[in-house]
């Protein structure tokens, strides 16, 4: 078994960015800007954000968080949206998912200008993606490629089985694979809720990408001998012995799972990670498109 080491990989891809931030800024360019909007005080997303703010600042880039209370009106989210996309010191910018439950998701997601949308969730980007145009790939499925390609890991011709359908994980992830192209050209496998018998289908997976939410799912019952295992799931366990009060759990029972698996992603330093690099891998994209 060789792990899939996200942590290190997203090390690796933030020293290139770092690098090109440096020529940016000795040709005298700006260097790029990503704002991040937040609204109300969930723990894990408010990690996230805070992940993606120290990012930033790790590879030489600005950034601005746009924390809202949770009382915010979808008015004024979607104001401060029409705010960043008009704002031409801001290349790119997220907003934190999941919204409280009285803002439409949908309808910010629509305000949020194509060209500044690095989280790739815009519909036109979607849209593009599936049409193997350039976009902006999320950064979760986008940081599962790479992955993939920078481990060379065979997947053409390869059984890929995807568990999920979310629009951020498991739907893109499945057209990816799918594509044309290096870690791609994989026949794929799109599994969810409704899926009559998951096992039947994992068993024949050379690769496996579980994207559910579901702690210790997959079992080592439930692979090949010699698969590819991505395991997308983070899932926080409540546990008063650690410090944080709660451990992060992926999709799938590593420690069974590991002893069957050719190469497998840990959780936590897998493809978490890897998200965050892809985020700014976007950004620098967004900065280099700008002019
Ligand atoms: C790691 C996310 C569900 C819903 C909304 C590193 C992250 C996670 C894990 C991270 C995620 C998950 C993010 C690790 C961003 C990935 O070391 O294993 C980083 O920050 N993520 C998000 O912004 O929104 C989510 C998952």
């Amino acid at each position: 078994m060789q792990l899939l080491d996200g942590k290190k990989t997203s090390n690796d891809i933030k020293d290139e960015i770092a690098a090109e931030v440096t020529k940016l800024r000795e040709a005298g360019e700006k260097v790029p800007h990503l704002a991040a909007v937040i609204v109300g005080n969930d723990g894990a997303s408010l990690t996230y954000v805070g992940s993606k703010v120290r990012a930033c600042k790790r590879v030489g880039f600005e950034s601005t968080l746009k924390q809202l209370p949770e009382s915010t009106t979808e008015e004024e989210l979607l104001e401060l949206v029409g705010q960043l996309n008009e704002n031409p010191e801001i290349d790119g910018y997220i907003v934190q998912l999941p919204l409280p439950a009285h803002i439409d998701e949908e309808k910010i997601l629509l305000a949020v200008h194509p060209d500044k949308d690095v989280d790739g969730f815009h519909p036109t980007n979607f849209g593009r993606m599936a049409l193997d145009m350039e976009t902006f790939i999320s950064a979760t499925p986008f940081g599962i490629m790479e992955l993939l390609r920078r481990y060379n890991i065979d997947t053409s011709g390869k059984h890929a089985v995807v568990i999920g359908r979310s629009h951020i994980v498991g739907r893109p992830i499945s057209i990816l694979l799918s594509q044309k192209g290096k870690g791609a050209n994989a026949t794929v496998t799109l599994t969810h809720s409704r899926t009559k018998d998951i096992k039947a289908l994992t068993l024949q997976a050379d690769i496996v990408v579980s994207a559910l939410g579901i702690p210790n799912f997959l079992k080592a019952d439930m692979v090949k001998e010699g698969a590819v295992i991505i395991d997308v799931g983070i899932t926080r366990v409540p546990d008063e012995s650690r410090e944080r009060g709660y451990y992060l759990c992926g999709d799938v029972d590593f420690e069974q799972v590991k002893e069957k698996a050719s190469y497998i992603t840990p959780v936590p330093g897998g493809v978490g990670p890897m998200t965050i690099a892809m985020l700014l891998k976007n950004t620098l994209l967004a900065r280099k498109r700008h002019h």
